[in-house]
């Protein structure tokens, strides 16, 4: 071969192989063109190889123009690479359509927890008949949780064996009524409040839990009778349950209260206790400097968790604390 062929072998292959590129419509085809040329044993190496033949002094010349060969080729093939690249994006944009004003996938909301949510139902209901919310420490001393209760210092419910007592001194309180207490020492009657609140009794089996919530309510005020508490409590326990409701108000005994009375509610037939109640002791209230001559008071309590049950109909106390989101979410 001398240099006058290969020049025209060499402006062949350009435009040839510049035709074959640009007419290529898919990477496939492209591709296979591409290696025809430039590939292992494509048309530019075997050039490349015949080299050896020509004479000495042009080869230099003959591989300049080999090399330029190979650049071109490359360009086109990189050009036309990117042209179709770019078609096939352009077609899958196409496809696809978005439409932005479709709602977006929805997230698992979080909820309160349905013990917050009864006492919120209840507060709800207290306050919209104008008593005030009171909230006070969980860890007590025995005066504020026993002693202002006119509870006496032998009675059952101070044994260790219902009473968690701290190390150093003081205790977990049983009940909300030291709240109760504190209000109506710090502030002046007439008193119409309820206390929220964790409560703690050495208790634990299928219906009773170490920790639980109650709810006491205390109404402080000249002429405050039991004909009211049990007026009161009827509007409550309608207002919660939201239906009618028939209640049992049965003689019952606490040290804080004179006379106490547990109300049962019916239910499905049978009667079912929801509330402990009665009127405030004279002693407490001249423990905590109220003239009972003047005031009279009526208080009630209740566990929030055995009201949720009954409202939301519920098994089993545990499922409160298990906290498994099947269940919370249902609230
Ligand atoms: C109950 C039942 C009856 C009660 C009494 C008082 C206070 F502080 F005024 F003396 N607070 N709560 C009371 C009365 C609580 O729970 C079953």
């Amino acid at each position: 071969m001398d240099l006058k062929s290969l020049k025209q072998k060499i402006s062949t292959l350009k435009s040839e192989s510049s035709a074959l590129i640009n007419s290529s419509n898919d990477k496939g085809s492209l591709e296979k063109t591409y290696k025809s040329y430039l590939g292992k044993s494509g048309e530019v190496n075997l050039l490349l190889k015949s080299l050896g033949s020509l004479p000495q002094e042009k080869r230099k010349e003959a591989g300049m123009l080999l090399n330029q060969l190979k650049s071109d080729i490359d360009n086109s093939y990189k050009d036309k690479t990117s042209e179709l690249s770019k078609a096939e994006n352009e077609l899958r944009l196409g496809n696809q359509k978005i439409d932005i004003s479709l709602p977006s996938a929805s997230k698992a909301d979080g909820s309160l927890h349905p013990v917050t949510q009864t006492i919120n139902e209840i507060s709800d209901f207290f306050e919209s008949i104008g008593f005030g919310i009171e909230s006070g420490p969980e860890t007590e001393t025995d005066y504020y949780n026993f002693e202002a209760l006119n509870v006496p210092e032998d009675h059952p419910a101070k044994d260790m064996h219902d009473t968690f007592y701290l190390k150093e001194s003081g205790l977990l309180r049983t009940h909300t009524s030291p709240v109760q207490i504190r209000t109506m020492e710090n502030k002046n009657p007439p008193h119409r409040i309820i206390c929220p609140g964790k409560v703690f009794r050495k208790d634990s089996d299928l219906t009773h839990t170490p920790m639980f919530h109650q709810i006491e309510g205390l109404v402080v005020e000249e002429g405050a009778s039991f004909a009211q508490l049990k007026g009161l409590l009827n509007d409550f326990l309608e207002d919660f349950f939201g239906r009618e409701v028939e209640l049992r108000f049965r003689p019952s005994y606490f040290p804080f209260t004179e006379p106490s009375a547990e109300v049962d509610i019916k239910w499905n037939k049978s009667w079912l206790e929801v509330l402990g109640c009665g009127m405030v002791h004279p002693n407490v209230l001249e423990m905590v400097g109220v003239d009972a001559k003047k005031y009279s008071g009526f208080a009630f309590g209740l566990g929030v968790e055995r009201m949720a049950m009954l409202k939301y109909d519920i098994p089993d106390l545990r499922l409160f604390f298990e906290n498994d989101y099947r269940f919370l979410k249902q609230f």
